[in-house]
């Protein structure tokens, strides 16, 4: 396969001004009529890509043209005018044959599209790359009582009827838009609509299409939609530009959703939702979602991107947009921790192992297999070290900046930081622009030492970064890093630097780490304070420092920043995991029971807040530090130390169970849902002692809503409880026709650490509610066993062997739901000796068939480099 390397970007040889193209739909016929305006900027060649089309015609200027070849899905025209000229193109593709959902395809009845990254050279012969920005309009012929809605981009200008029982329709754009954010879908669907005034006194049409029968689950996706535009005219100052908003929900979809210009496509997981079918986590993923794709449109849309290793540039910053739309709309703290959870749980297993880049690669075979947490996740950190750095004020300047530079271009990361820059002072980012070039998560080794003569306080910071593939060396980052120091009575104190000039950011706690060590001496310290660290996970790194036990749980009860009051509690149930597992005999520190008992009989904090402070680490998250995890292990010491905190307080428990399971109405806002999660986390805890065996089955029996349902049947699941398999079979016979929910009973089956679970997948997989071609389906079904740790490293292997096996299977289907599936061996190099020989002979066998995508191809190969 052919590796494209940033390094070789060259300016494209023509534009393309204007594309009219027409669709004559048609389930495995489709005729695709291209007529494009193309003004050369570089000579009289022009390569157009093109994949699984078929080339029915070419003309030039209205005349036959032949001066083409079709060589590596490359179609090259030469002697073409050396002034503006029309190309027209007519292909025909196959819709249906598209299982790998890449291009124009059928999801259900219905035709929809996904292009970005490459999927528009799937529908016909195109620049297809970010940099060429063409103004699209599209004519769409279909049968019209098949396909009653044909919609694309931008505004419908004109639509009719035909003879045949057809219909057409013509959408035009007036935003010059690369071909990744163009848009088909034609269907016979429900609609639900509203409006929105913008700021500027617009009306917007807003619509959402479902399958008919769903309209009712479309209102959560619609208000979400209100509630992102509204918010991003208040704290961005950004208002909507069309005269119509669309969003249309797809069961069979790659990703979760995509923001095409005014046409955004939906996976269903994320528009559909009702109190009975839809988990609070469903609810809040479903605002995010919908709030990203609708920030994309300045961040993605307006502003676009280059070349495909600028992806960090609309991503990174839009998750960024995104989780502070979730913030400012729900609880700010849990946000932030939940962030952070995810990132530590998914980006650094990801930077830690072979498919390690920097969140701007330098190098790709497939661009698909870059849509990951560290494009998103650790891009969105960094676009928050720019925020800490700079403040709210500086960085919305910065954003203003970067709109008045670049609307309507396809930029660079270096162009986002330029506008930061200018914006600010020129403020000088050149170390921190190490972030976009250097992968790995960084390590800080902090030491502290209290000098009660001199009232001194020292903080001495060491960074490191491993080394990753390719990176055997790194040069140090520059890091927001906010501390504060507490006093004994938990007070923050005020920050003197005595050794240093940079105090302009002290009074926010602020210190800039730039040098491999950097030493902080803290002056008129009148008692040994306790340090709070990296306070809201200001730089996203691996922190290790000196803190006590002690310091921890004062931390716990006392820290004015909620992150590290949760971090504390992490950092103390962490060292108690590790000691289980050195010693199976260890005794669990009194103090650590104590800290977590005074979180849970606290009656300042909320429930939300408290839910997340008495979870323990994910089983990552212990692994992340052990060489070679044994996760049965880890499983079985997290198992033990959670029945050990439960049975202790399981008076409390059951008081904080039954205050919270009184009739209330059901809301979806902070409070309840925050409710119901403690009111499941304590489900958990209670499941474990002898006397409340039961009580998950009756939660089961009597829920009214979905996420009760869904916390109730995991941990008669995990746990094997009484009422188990009724529950399972009940759930099933009442949901077995939405697949949505399906999907849970799938997932919540598939991860069980008990053994019986091997056999339970191979069973489900028969099962009518799967189907192999839905990406969904084989996430919630097979992605979930890929997942699990203590499955997939079975000791007798089969785990690992099914799941190549099912790489190869899926691959052949679909190659990008194959390839996540291969992220399961990313743990390749920590496994086990005999297991990693299983692996190694199934992971080489997959690399070396010819049969074997380049999206399975490049991440295998890299993880057993
Ligand atoms: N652009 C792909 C989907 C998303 O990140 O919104
Ligand atoms: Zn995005």
């Amino acid at each position: 396969p052919v590796v494209k390397y940033l390094a070789d970007y060259k300016a494209p040889t023509h534009k393309i001004e204007t594309v009219d193209l027409e669709f004559h739909l048609d389930d495995t016929q489709t005729q695709v009529f291209s007529k494009m305006k193309i003004t050369p900027v570089n000579g009289n060649t022009l390569e157009l890509n093109g994949e699984e089309l078929k080339l029915k015609s070419v003309k030039v200027n209205g005349e036959e043209f032949s001066n083409y070849k079709e060589e590596n899905e490359i179609l090259t025209l030469t002697g073409l005018p050396s002034e503006a000229f029309t190309l027209e193109i007519h292909n025909e593709i196959n819709p249906k044959a598209n299982t790998a959902l890449d291009g124009l395809y059928k999801s259900g009845g219905m035709f929809c599209s996904q292009n970005e990254p490459e999927g528009f050279r799937r529908i016909t012969y195109f620049i297809d790359r970010p940099d060429n920005l063409s103004v699209f309009t599209t004519k769409i012929i279909a049968d019209k009582k098949d396909y009653p809605f044909l919609l694309s981009n931008g505004n419908l200008i004109e639509s009719g009827d035909l003879e045949d029982g057809k219909h057409f329709a013509v959408w035009n754009d007036p935003f010059a838009k690369p071909a990744y954010l163009y848009a088909l879908v034609a269907g016979d669907l429900a609609v639900i609509e509203d409006t929105f005034k913008t700021k500027s006194g617009r009306d917007v049409k807003l619509q959402v299409f479902v399958d008919k029968g769903n309209e009712e689950k479309s209102h959560h996706a619609m208000e979400s939609l209100k509630k992102s535009m509204k918010w991003d005219e208040k704290r961005f100052r950004l208002e909507y530009d069309l005269d119509i908003y669309m969003i249309v929900a797809v069961d069979s979809f790659n990703m979760g959703a995509m923001e095409n210009k005014g046409l955004n496509i939906f996976n269903s997981a994320y528009v559909l939702a009702s109190k009975e079918t839809a988990e609070d986590r469903n609810f809040f993923g479903i605002e995010s979602v919908v709030g990203h794709e609708y920030f994309h449109n300045w961040t993605g849309n307006r502003v676009t991107c280059r070349d495909w290793f600028q992806l960090t540039l609309k991503e990174g910053l839009t998750v960024f947009r995104d989780q502070e739309f979730s913030a400012d709309l729900n609880s700010r703290s849990v946000c932030r921790i939940n962030d952070v959870r995810n990132l530590k749980a998914a980006q650094f297993p990801e930077d830690a192992g072979p498919q390690s880049h920097p969140i701007q690669p330098k190098s790709y075979i497939e661009m698909n297999n870059f849509y990951t947490m560290t494009i998103y996740e650790k891009g969105a950190e960094v676009i928050r070290m720019y925020h800490t750095l700079l403040g709210e004020e500086g960085f919305q300047r910065g954003m203003d900046k970067y709109f008045e530079l670049y609307d309507g271009q396809a930029v660079t990361t270096a162009d986002f930081t330029h506008a930061m820059s200018v914006a600010n002072d020129n403020y000088d980012f050149s170390q921190f622009r190490r972030w976009y070039d250097q992968a790995g998560t960084p390590v800080l080794d902090i030491t502290t030492k209290y000098d009660e003569a001199a009232k001194e306080f020292t903080l001495t910071v060491n960074q490191s970064t491993p080394a990753t593939p390719g990176q055997p060396t790194k040069e140090p980052f520059h890091m927001p890093f906010l501390l504060g120091l507490l006093d004994s009575a938990g007070n923050d104190m005020t920050l003197a630097l005595k050794n240093r000039d940079d105090q302009n950011d002290l009074d926010r706690g602020l210190l800039h780490i730039k040098a491999d060590t950097e030493t902080f001496v803290f002056a008129n310290v009148n008692e040994r304070p306790v340090a709070s660290l990296n306070r809201n996970f200001s730089a996203p790194v691996v922190l290790r420092s000196d803190l006590t036990d002690e310091d921890f749980v004062f931390l716990m009860a006392n820290d004015n920043d909620d992150f590290n009051r949760y971090e504390a509690g992490q950092a103390l149930a962490l060292k108690n995991i590790h000691a289980m597992l050195k010693d199976e005999n260890h005794q669990v520190d009194e103090l650590f029971i104590k800290a977590w008992g005074s979180i849970l009989n606290d009656n300042n904090i909320d429930e939300e807040f408290k839910a997340v402070c008495l979870s323990l680490p994910s089983m990552i998250d212990v692994a992340a530090t052990i060489d070679i995890p044994n996760y049965r292990a880890i499983h079985e010491a997290k198992d033990k130390l959670f029945k050990l905190l439960a049975n202790t307080y399981k008076l409390e428990l059951a008081s904080i169970y039954n205050d919270l399971s009184t009739e209330r109405p059901f809301k979806v806002d902070a409070k309840a849902m925050g409710e119901r999660k403690l009111r499941g986390f304590v489900l958990a805890c209670l499941s474990t002692v002898e006397e409340h065996k039961e009580l998950a089955r009756e939660c089961f029996k009597y829920a009214t809503n979905m996420t009760d349902m869904m916390n109730s049947l995991s941990v008669m699941v995990n746990e094997n409880l009484p009422g188990c398999q009724e529950s399972l079979k009940e759930f099933y016979d009442k949901f077995k026709d939405q697949t949505l929910v399906m999907q849970k009973w799938l997932s919540v089956q598939a991860s069980s650490c008990d053994d019986t679970t091997f056999d339970k997948v191979q069973e489900l997989m028969k099962d009518e509610v799967f189907d192999m071609n839905v990406p969904n389906l084989v996430s919630a079904l097979i992605g979930s066993f890929a997942r699990n740790k203590v499955q997939f490293n079975h000791e007798s292997g089969r785990g690992m062997k099914f799941i190549a096996e099912m790489i190869r299977k899926v691959d052949a289907i679909n190659p990008q739901s194959a390839s996540r599936l291969a992220g399961a061996f990313n743990d390749y190099r920590k496994m086990p000796a005999d297991l990693k020989e299983i692996a190694k002979a199934e992971l080489t066998a997959i690399v070396e068939s010819d049969k074997t995508s380049k999206n399975v191809y490049e991440k295998l190969s890299k993880t057993l480099n």
